[in-house]
């Protein structure tokens, strides 16, 4: 009995044991977990950024690749008190080993992804560590901030080796306030990126696109007083002819404080107050406005000011709205002639950032003869929206709710709320943007629908001047597809995708497809096409051939011109994209060849089909 309770003692010793032992280390799974899936903080969102004067942070930056993490983490998973942050140089005599060195490592370029950069980086996905060093002579009264045009998907910064902000979300601008970290004389900041996908993330695991991570949009410093303008909202009134309404924001004013704004070309000047919220309610009459348009993109230089700070914007004003299922423009019914855009970089592939890129890519769609581009399936570079409210080029903006995220994961809304608000705080006073949308292709259940339409209401709130759309999956009942999806309740406008004569069925199928939509609301069919390598021929039944995709235009033209209420529409998509869902060998190439024209600009002969129809306006009600 001794002997064996002796026995039992240790082994229950062993097992309690193991047990401290499974819990601790569960407990620091979670935690590590936990550190990293918990919802970074929100940072300053500015309206007009890329209009204030800056310092330029792109170039040269050190890098280090750090797939374990380990300069932020420690073998614990707690974050380091010493992490490479500390930008440290191994030294003889250290009496601890420091075992990395930025000034040794080697250079990615900002703004760019990094997996176009480097071949050992293309696949990878994982954290990244980025130095550079800056001199600076901060002056009295003024904030500092480090502007991130995209980090994609989550960053952590710091400057001098103090931590100053955290941000989640790969394709949004934010702005960390570095004022008590930058010092007179040399600084340097560091960043830590990591694209890891995650399922509770937005986007979630999967997509059709490349995930490209890094710094890939433009970084620099912006100086402002201490009560700046963060975000202002001016829109031409739908109901009052020539009335301009709609707020300025200053941060940390006192009630009272005074806002101006002027348009000094049409001599129109108002002054208003800042209420207990911070914001300046605008309401002026405009004499002589020419208001923006695809035909007409007049852009009239705006000057707000408060206190000490000034901003000069470039804005159009034009109205746009819903009557039963015409969408106006400027109070006319307008079609939107469109083509979808990832954004691809042109010729070179990876992530597009410059003014090159957008004046390339929309050049394509004016030469395709579009009115619209649908921008998917995040929020792109304002130099995009800044190229298309020059060009006259309409917008879809949206929100990368992209297939099955964890919709009934509260922090997942949380992330997708904190880049809508990013997107239209940063984006909101584009004349070419007319439609916020919410999601793409996302499963009907009662979860999503939920999720969507809190996006969509809290989207009204933060913007009452534009419509509201997501493109939704279509069922089908033999050759009738069905739009009856629950969330087209909560849009303005319905969009659909669809792809018949490539996932479905035949391209000839379109000619025998009806309709049937149970929403009394504008539609634009989203996305349709099918995939071509550019010189490749054959018949029109022959699948990966120009001729095949051409043959599905042809068709899908037919259809859509007998959908009574089609406002629009934005085939899929302008120019090949990296995917890596789409390997097929010398066909693919983990390409996304559904574009009218390829990745080195080889046009194929469904553009010129679609041109066709866009120039002729064989397609679409006439305007
Ligand atoms: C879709 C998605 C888009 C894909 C496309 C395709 O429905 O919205 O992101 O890239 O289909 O090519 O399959």
């Amino acid at each position: 009995m001794k002997q064996s309770s002796t026995r039992m003692s240790a082994s229950a010793a062993i097992s309690i044991c193991w047990g401290i032992k499974l819990v601790a280390i569960l407990v620091l799974i979670v935690a590590s977990h936990a550190a990293l899936a918990a919802p970074a903080e929100k940072q300053v969102v500015l309206t007009g950024a890329d209009r204030r004067a800056a310092t330029s942070l792109n170039g040269d930056w050190a890098s280090i690749v750090d797939p374990y993490f380990s300069g932020l983490y420690s073998f614990h998973h707690e974050e380091k008190t010493n992490g490479w942050f500390l930008n440290q140089k191994p030294k003889p005599g250290d009496s601890f080993p420091i075992e990395y060195d930025f000034a040794k490592a080697p250079k990615l370029k900002v703004p760019g992804d990094w997996n176009t950069q480097r071949d050992s980086l293309f696949y990878y996905e994982g954290p990244m560590w980025y130095e550079r060093d800056f001199t600076y002579q901060p002056k009295q009264h003024t904030r500092t901030f480090l502007h991130v045009g995209a980090a994609n998907y989550r960053s952590w910064f710091w400057v001098n080796g103090k931590k100053v902000c955290e941000h989640e979300g790969g394709y949004t601008a934010f702005n960390c306030d570095i004022t008590s970290a930058v010092q007179s004389g040399a600084n340097f900041v560091v960043a830590a990126v990591d694209n890891t996908r995650r399922e509770d993330n937005v986007p979630t695991l999967e997509t059709d696109w490349w995930n490209y991570g890094g710094l890939t949009r433009e970084i620099s410093l912006i100086e402002l007083p201490e009560q700046f303008i963060d975000q202002y909202d001016l829109h031409l009134s739908r109901t009052e002819d020539s009335l301009i309404e709609g707020w300025v924001h200053v941060t940390d004013a006192q009630p009272g404080t005074k806002v101006e704004v002027e348009i000094p070309e049409l001599a129109a000047k108002t002054s208003a107050i800042v209420a207990e919220n911070g914001r300046a309610a605008i309401h002026f009459s405009v004499k002589g406005l020419e208001r923006w348009s695809p035909e007409t993109p007049k852009l009239y230089q705006v000057t707000l000011r408060s206190g000490s700070d000034s901003i000069e914007d470039q804005m159009g004003f034009r109205t746009v709205e819903v009557r039963g299922t015409q969408i106006l423009l400027n109070g006319k019914p307008v079609f939107l002639r469109g083509i979808a855009i990832h954004a691809e970089a042109p010729y070179r592939t990876g992530r597009a950032y410059s003014d090159k890129d957008a004046e390339t890519l929309l050049g394509w769609a004016k030469e395709l003869g579009c009115n619209y581009v649908r921008l998917a399936h995040y929020p792109h570079d304002e130099t995009m929206l800044r190229a298309a409210d020059h060009m006259g080029l309409l917008v879809w903006s949206e929100n990368p709710v992209y297939w099955a995220l964890q919709f009934d994961n509260p922090k997942v809304f949380a992330k997708a709320e904190q880049q809508l608000d990013e997107e239209i705080g940063t984006l909101r006073n584009h004349a070419s943007i007319i439609l916020w949308s919410m999601a793409n292709e996302t499963p009907n259940t009662a979860a999503r629908t939920q999720f969507i339409e809190t996006l969509a209401s809290h989207a009204r709130e933060l913007d009452s001047s534009r419509l509201i759309t997501a493109a939704l999956l279509v069922r089908a009942d033999g050759h009738t597809k069905i739009v009856d999806d629950p969330l087209g309740k909560a849009l303005d406008v319905i969009g659909v995708n669809e792809y018949i004569g490539w996932y479905e069925q035949h391209p000839e199928t379109a000619d025998v497809t009806d309709w049937r939509i149970d929403y009394q609301k504008p539609v634009i069919v989203s996305e349709f096409g099918g995939d071509a390598k550019a010189g490749l021929h054959g018949g029109e039944n022959d699948r990966w051939t120009e001729e095949y995709q051409a043959n599905i235009y042809r068709h899908q033209l037919g259809m859509l011109n007998r959908i009574q209420q089609l406002r629009g529409m934005s085939p899929w998509i302008l120019m090949d994209f990296r995917s890596p869902n789409r390997p097929l060998q010398g066909i693919q190439d983990e390409f996304n060849r559904k574009g009218l024209i390829s990745d080195q600009g080889q046009k194929k002969q469904a553009f010129y089909v679609l041109q066709k129809a866009y120039k002729e306006k064989t397609v679409g009600k006439p305007e």
